[in-house]
């Protein structure tokens, strides 16, 4: 069995990056509500498969896909698994272990994610289907009143304990501690932001330490220091660069093999120009890539538009924003390349 550290540095590889295409149901419909079609099982399986079929972008840009447990145990229209499809393609099949975020009690509008009771069982069923790593999201909401240090303190506490459980299954635990920019009321300031995914920070690390987590063994994905979506002033792509870069510097410690970022907030181009600029400055102990949901799909999903005679179309869009994204994982992107293709 390949090690956790063998693993997460597949993971971070360089000129790649994570798919996160564990759209809970009632996401996905949203999405699909987004381009006018209800959500059933067929088309879900359509519209994944269209994606793991997708040759160019998961072999060149694609180091492992987030999974729900129905994607996981799921095959394509002609039989085959995905997880077949991913093994030839070299990529590493993750799988989404929380069980959603709902209300904190006591609290105004913010949220805990549950989903701790019964993770063991199911983690080592997600290892013997061959998981290589798992993932959890703890939101953390900026309003008037929250965060509250009682809601970062248990959402940090409830990721220590998942990776913890991970790590024992032989699973690479990806820790998501999304600040939300596109929350309620979100006219906060990317100063607020960074202040808050400092504490945020911060509080998971000293979770995952008192957790006994092997650093090594895991991977970190976070917000970027963004204004909220409402927010009067927007901040340059230097500018959230710079935040972002300065803040994880602070607060993530460098046993960590690799930071993949979450798109949540910000249009495909700025999730791909804020990544870029990052690793242009460089000067980091850990890789940083994507793990992007919307910001990879969001073409391709329109383009696939439901129908299977779409594939091929919606597959190039898929692999475009991959190879924008790899190339910003090596600080190489540039605008007038993603506009040429
Ligand atoms: C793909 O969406 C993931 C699952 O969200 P729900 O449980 O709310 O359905 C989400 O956790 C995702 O993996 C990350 O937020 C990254 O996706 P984005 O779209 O923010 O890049």
């Amino acid at each position: 069995m390949a090690s956790l550290n063998a693993i997460a540095q597949k993971l971070v590889a360089p000129g790649k990056g994570i798919l996160a295409a564990d759209e809970s149901e009632p996401t996905i419909a949203k999405r699909f509500a987004s381009i006018g079609l209800d959500s059933n099982l067929e088309l879900r399986r359509d519209y994944r498969e269209m994606l793991f079929r997708a040759t160019d972008a998961m072999t060149n840009y694609i180091s492992g896909v987030i999974l729900t447990e129905e994607t996981l145990e799921q095959s394509a229209m002609d039989g085959t698994p995905f997880r077949t499809l991913l093994a030839e393609a070299d990529v590493v099949p993750g799988i989404k272990v929380d069980r959603g975020a709902f209300p904190m009690p006591g609290s105004d509008g913010e949220k805990i994610t549950e989903g701790l009771d019964g993770l063991r069982q199911r983690l080592a069923h997600y290892a013997s289907l061959g998981a290589g790593f798992a993932k959890w999201r703890g939101v953390i909401t900026i309003n008037e009143t929250a965060p509250t240090r009682n809601n970062i303190r248990a959402n940090a506490h409830a990721l220590a304990r998942y990776a913890s459980l991970c790590q024992e299954a032989g699973i690479v635990p990806v820790v998501e501690p999304e600040v939300l920019a596109d929350g309620e009321p979100g006219d906060h300031s990317i100063q607020r932001c960074q202040d808050v995914t400092g504490e945020t920070l911060e509080t998971v690390f000293k979770e995952l330490r008192l957790a006994g987590v092997d650093l090594s063994g895991m991977l970190l994905k976070p917000n970027m220091v963004l204004a909220g979506h409402r927010a009067g002033d927007k901040p340059s792509v230097d500018e959230v660069a710079r935040k972002t870069r300065e803040t994880l510097l602070q607060f993530v410690p460098a046993a960590v093999p690799g930071i993949a970022f979450l798109s949540g907030g910000q249009t495909d181009e700025e999730a791909t120009a804020h990544l870029s600029a990052m690793n242009e400055i460089g000067n980091m102990p850990w890789h940083l890539t994507f793990s992007y949901g919307r910001a990879l799909q969001n073409v391709a999903l329109r383009t696939w538009n439901g129908k299977r005679e779409n594939f091929a179309p919606a597959q190039e869009a898929f692999a475009h924003r991959a190879r924008m994204n790899s190339l910003a994982s090596l600080g190489q992107w540039r605008r007038d390349i993603d506009l040429a293709a």
